[in-house]
């Protein structure tokens, strides 16, 4: 499968080892993930030569390509929270998770019925869940 991976760049960098681990376990399950720079350690904002018009394109464009969406949401993000959305409208199936001893999940993507979300309390919940959804 193609997945989406959304995790926080601007909206802040804490948890982005995590996302590493997650979109490298993903792809050991033998998937394609499209976001693979939402892992980068050095990610530099000012460096990447990359307008603002054109990774919002790319961006939809991938979510459009996509078969499922997974989202860390720990820590809170607007791009984020705008392709959770963008993913509902396109239909495609998401799956967030986030860590509730460290952040309280906006009202917005818990009462949507549409989306998958899972607490966790450690990181090999993720991994486990993952195993489940994405098994070949
Ligand atoms: C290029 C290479 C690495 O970083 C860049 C430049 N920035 C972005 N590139 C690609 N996708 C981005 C970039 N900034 C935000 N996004 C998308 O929005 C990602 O898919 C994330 O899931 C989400 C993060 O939104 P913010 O609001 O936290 O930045």
């Amino acid at each position: 499968m193609k997945i989406y991976f959304a995790g926080s760049i601007r909206g802040g960098r804490v948890d982005a080892q995590l996302y590493r681990r997650i979109i490298d376990h993903m792809k050991a399950l033998g998937h394609i993930v499209l976001t693979e720079h939402v892992g980068s350690s050095n990610l530099c904002l000012d460096e990447q030569g990359h307008t603002d018009v054109a990774i919002y394109q790319q961006d939809t464009a991938w979510l459009r390509e996509s078969d499922i969406v997974v989202a860390e949401c720990t820590c809170p993000s607007l791009g984020v929270g705008y392709e959770m959305a963008y993913a509902e409208r396109y239909g495609k199936p998401v799956h967030i998770f986030y860590n509730p001893a460290k952040c309280a999940l906006s009202a917005m993507l818990i009462g949507d019925s549409y989306f998958n979300i899972y607490p966790y309390n450690n990181e090999d919940e993720i991994f486990s869940r993952l195993n489940q959804l994405l098994k070949l």
